[in-house]
């Protein structure tokens, strides 16, 4: 790991301290605690808390005045949907989630994930299959694809709880931005039974694909959302 990728987990690390701090428990124009606090408060340098300040700054989700510190800036319509975790999107929506893990392993990546991780047919891939659930009950079953080199050790992990937190903490990868791909489906037997649905009942798939700090490719998901549990709602603005 290098000293500028241990940096970029950490930014995003207190970032999402901070995300919580707004969506939780501040209101636009309150202060956001001052950055030597926070350096101390959450073991970091000030340039790691200026880091994640910045990237906050850039999304105009706080604002900052000369001389007297941060602040939370009004809610403004988002242009572009925030890349989220299944975890953060639960809460988001006031939910517990979960995770029954139901398959995992190592494979080839193949053509297809091969192509869209950037790797060859025969390089190794770590393939997570999980149920996800909100307040225990099935939303959707999703199938994570990252390249083993990237993650040694990652099926040994706990996978119960959010994929994203482990790929930061234990390894110092960030998520930054993705690709998402929706479209409609009916699920197969198999599924039906893991959804806790009827065989053929309507869902949503949806693909995704998630880049690193560096803008590399991390991440190949399939996942099959419950269409009477899940939508999606985009605010778009003229
Ligand atoms: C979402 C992502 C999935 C990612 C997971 C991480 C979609 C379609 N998929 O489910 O790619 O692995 O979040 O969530 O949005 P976690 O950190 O809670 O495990």
């Amino acid at each position: 790991m290098t000293t500028t990728q241990a940096e970029d987990g950490k930014a995003e690390r207190v970032r999402r301290h901070l995300e919580q701090l707004i969506d939780t428990s501040l209101q636009p124009h309150d202060r956001l605690p001052p950055e030597r606090l926070l350096a101390a408060q959450l073991d970091v340098s000030r340039m790691t808390v200026r880091q994640a300040l910045d990237s906050l700054e850039a999304e105009k989700r706080v604002y900052r005045v000369q001389g007297s510190g941060n602040y939370v800036a009004e809610r403004v319509i988002e242009k572009t949907i925030r890349l989220t975790s299944f975890t953060e999107d639960m809460r988001e929506r006031g939910m517990t989630p979960g995770a029954r893990l139901v398959t995992s392993g190592t494979e080839h990546a193949g053509p297809e994930v091969g192509a869209r991780l950037g790797l060859s047919p025969a390089d190794a891939v770590v393939r997570i299959n999980r149920i996800r659930l909100a307040d225990g009950e099935p939303v959707c079953l999703e199938a994570v694809h990252i390249s083993e080199k990237r993650v040694p050790g990652l099926l040994e992990e706990d996978l119960s709880g959010s994929l994203y937190d482990l790929l930061t903490t234990r390894y110092d990868i960030a998520v930054s931005t993705a690709q998402q791909r929706i479209g409609a489906t009916v699920v197969d037997q198999a599924d039906a039974k893991l959804l806790e649905v009827a065989p053929f009942s309507p869902a949503l798939v949806i693909e995704r694909l998630t880049l690193d700090q560096h803008r590399r490719p991390l991440e190949y998901t399939r996942s099959l959302y419950r269409a009477d549990r899940y939508s999606f709602l985009i605010d778009i603005e003229r």
